[in-house]
């Protein structure tokens, strides 16, 4: 189970991408995620190995958002599919056992359709409305309980949460949070602030 996912996006970032790292992996993450829609295969991963290696050496999990192929090259952790990503069967003929698959489901019933998909986590969300992903509207933070109830993997809530409303989030739920970190001046004090809500 993982308590707090950085979903780490370069652009929404105040301070240097690897400064945002440092200080979230001292505010408590324990999980990582590279997401880069804008970028090419090329820039991408000359981008996130640095940052793939910086996790690494904290022991902190990092996985890669969307591409199968550029979480192999970089030697992640594992990947994190959406709906319209590669089938999860192919993905893991592809990445094997060890590694994680994380797949985003937006409904109780792609989470229960998740729980026998062979992921090893889910995402679910958007649970408060975002701009980062254009959501005006969240689906609720009592949605999780219906999640939960068809899904008994670990899930990691997402979308708009930030250090006000994460009290709101059920504690059997991990978060992924970006913005609220990315675009923050002091990153790992919001970490510790969101980690705080989830013990
Ligand atoms: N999937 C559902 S909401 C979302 C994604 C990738 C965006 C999360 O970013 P933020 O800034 O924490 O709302
Ligand atoms: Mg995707």
């Amino acid at each position: 189970m993982f308590r707090l996912c950085l979903l780490l996006s370069r652009d929404l970032c105040v301070l240097p991408v690897v400064d945002v790292l440092h200080q979230a992996i001292a505010g408590g993450v324990d999980m990582v995620q590279l997401r880069e829609k804008e970028m090419t295969p090329r820039e991408f991963c000359e981008y996130a190995a640095p940052l793939v290696e910086i996790c690494k050496r904290n022991n902190i999990k990092v996985v890669i958002n969307d591409s199968v192929e550029c979480a192999m090259a970089l030697d992640a952790d594992g990947v994190h599919l959406g709906q319209d990503d590669m089938p999860v069967m192919l993905a893991r003929k592809l990445v094997g056992r060890d590694k994680l698959i994380g797949l985003s489901t937006h409904s109780a019933e792609q989470a229960e359709d998740a729980a026998c998909s062979g992921v090893d986590y889910i995402g679910f969300g958007p649970i408060f409305p975002t701009p980062t992903k254009g959501y005006v509207k969240g689906l609720g933070p009592e949605q999780l309980v219906l999640v939960r109830a068809g899904c008994e993997l670990p899930v990691l809530a997402i979308g708009g949460i930030d250090a006000d409303n994460v009290c709101l989030v059920p504690r059997f739920a991990g978060i992924a949070v970006s913005s609220a970190i990315c675009a923050s001046v002091e990153p790992k004090n919001i970490c510790l602030l969101l980690c705080q809500s989830r013990v």
